[in-house]
């Protein structure tokens, strides 16, 4: 097959060609999804950028339509970058972006509305003349300010929402702002929330999440037994970090809890390739849901250009708080369900140490597989050295890798692998002992995921500890693997990790799927099922 299709996914997210970045604006409205993303209509680099809109009634199928927003106006004309949606009282809903406005990349925030409130794809959509509704004041960085969230409404009946920006100090900021009509909008004294050497703030989301069950809330609710999410995507390194914390409405602040870390070190939404990330509120089915950007890795511009397409959205995600209130948890959406064909499985399976077995009978390059380990005994845990603390659970994973024999783990799934593994990307646990307790890594590797050798290819090994403690003696993984994504969920959602890879070998009718111990302490699969996934509609 052509390299244009070789690493096309099947059943994400991707429009039949060119380049896309951020979902943007998301939302049901009268039980159709819109997913509008960032899009260069021109060609497979970023560029050009137009809000390029999709319709669905299950966010797994799609329909194509015109891009809603696209630059046109003064106060857009040099681009139409990300924003949200908002659903006003009376059923109404507004976009509000970014647009920029010269060569210097000044931005602005603008609104736009259905052109055609009782068309059910709202595919025309307006920009009034009142815009911008929001230039930066003399006190903000007017080209690092961008990104308005959804609006949520206060207590005193005034909307708010906040601009991710960037102030002196690598200080990264949410600007916040607040609105009677949704019209004129004025700057607060304070920031909603603000952190030093963070970098530029992009994309922010803020939103509550229920301690009481995993039911989504919508942005503006009010109530007790809540607790406030603030996700930011940080420019420097390129991933989404979210604190949990409370928002103070007295003060119209958001306070981190004390366990939680802004910056680099903090908690990410997925460790692996995940970026400009957003929610929304799904009254359909009383949820939150997550969109997430996942780019290309194959890094030159040329792989892209003779593809003629790039990046992909992750599966939407379902989102909600873990009793503990110490993490956030994600699953792939119910509704991806509905594309498992063929199912093949495995049950109470014993794998001693360096064994690996194969799981057949499926087609490997894209399928969804779901699998619990258990183990008898925590004792064989090899040591954690202390002087990786201050490593990031990346780091880890590229000194102890899936080939470095431990006690305890490395167990878990060799994915997009080749036949006789010359190439695959393993996707797996470790556990380590701490002085006073047990750590478990979860690595999704793509060192050894490409035959294709090139000193610059990323192939990064992805990381991160997933929070538990471990009484049951079992941990669990789910793979969503797609030609050239593996989209991993640990230990029920508490740690995610999405890979790019680019196998020469393992792909398409040649590609294996393993389960694999490389530890001395044998594992059990107690049930392994996997499924051959059916292809996504997509109508253009
Ligand atoms: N992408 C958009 C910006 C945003 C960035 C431009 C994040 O609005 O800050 O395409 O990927």
């Amino acid at each position: 097959k052509l390299l244009k299709n070789l690493f096309r996914t099947e059943y994400h997210f991707q429009p039949p060609k060119h380049w896309i970045n951020d979902p943007t604006g998301l939302m049901n409205y009268n039980g159709i999804y819109h997913l509008f993303y960032q899009y260069n209509p021109k060609g497979a680099v970023w560029g050009n950028i137009v809000w390029a809109h999709s319709v669905s009634i299950d966010m797994i199928n799609w329909i194509n339509l015109e891009p809603a927003i696209y630059p046109s106006e003064v106060f857009d004309k040099y681009g139409t970058w990300s924003g949200s949606t908002t659903i006003l009282p009376g059923n109404k809903p507004v976009i509000l972006y970014t647009g920029i406005v010269d060569d210097n990349q000044t931005q602005v925030q603008n609104y736009a509305i259905p052109a055609n409130l009782s068309d059910p794809f709202l595919r025309k959509w307006i920009k009034p003349d009142n815009n911008p509704l929001i230039v930066a004041d003399e006190s903000i960085n007017k080209t690092k300010f961008r990104d308005p969230t959804t609006a949520w409404l206060g207590q005193d009946g005034r909307w708010r929402m906040v601009v991710g920006s960037l102030r002196k100090n690598e200080r990264g900021l949410a600007i916040m702002y607040r609105s009677k009509d949704f019209m004129k909008w004025t700057k607060a004294q304070h920031p909603l929330h603000s952190s030093a050497k963070t970098g530029n703030w992009e994309c922010v989301d803020f939103f509550p999440v229920s301690l009481e069950n995993t039911d989504g809330l919508d942005t503006s609710f009010k109530g007790e037994k809540i607790k406030h999410v603030l996700k930011v995507s940080l420019d420097v390194t390129r991933f989404d970090y979210y604190t949990i914390g409370t928002y103070d409405t007295k003060r119209d602040r958001y306070i981190p809890d004390d366990t939680m870390i802004d910056g680099w070190h903090g908690l990410r939404l997925d460790y692996g390739n995940f970026y400009a990330s957003r929610t929304f509120y799904d009254p359909m089915k009383n949820r939150r849901v997550l969109w997430g950007w996942t780019n290309e890795s194959d890094v030159f511009p040329e792989d892209s250009i003779k593809k003629g397409w790039s990046g992909i959205q992750a599966i939407p995600r379902k989102l909600w708080i873990d009793p503990s209130g110490k993490h956030l948890v994600q699953w792939p959406i119910e509704e991806l369900e509905m594309l498992r064909k063929e199912k093949v499985e495995l049950r109470n399976y014993e794998l001693n140490k360096g064994e690996n077995v194969e799981v057949q009978g499926i087609t490997p390059a894209q399928v969804d597989v779901e699998v619990t380990f258990s183990f008898s005994s925590l004792e064989n845990a090899e040591e954690f050295d202390p002087s990786w603390v201050d490593l990031y659970a990346q780091d880890v994973c590229a000194i102890r890798g899936s080939t470095v024999q431990g006690g305890l783990g490395p167990f878990g799934l060799l994915t997009l692998s080749s036949e006789n593994l010359e190439e695959y990307t393993p996707v797996f646990f470790r556990v380590f002992k701490t002085q006073d307790k047990y750590k478990v890594l979860m690595c999704s590797d793509a060192s050894r995921s490409s035959v294709r050798n090139h000193e610059k290819m990323y192939k990064p090994s992805f990381a991160g500890y997933v929070e538990t403690n471990l009484t049951d003696k079992r941990l669990s993984l789910r793979s969503l693997i797609d030609h050239s994504v593996v989209e991993s969920f640990g230990d029920g959602g508490k740690t995610c990790i999405t890979s790019r890879v680019y196998p020469a070998l393992a792909i398409y009718g040649d590609t294996h799927l393993f389960a694999f111990n490389n530890g001395t302490e044998t594992v059990k699969i107690e049930t392994l099922d996997a499924w051959n996934m059916a292809k996504s509609e997509k109508w253009i």
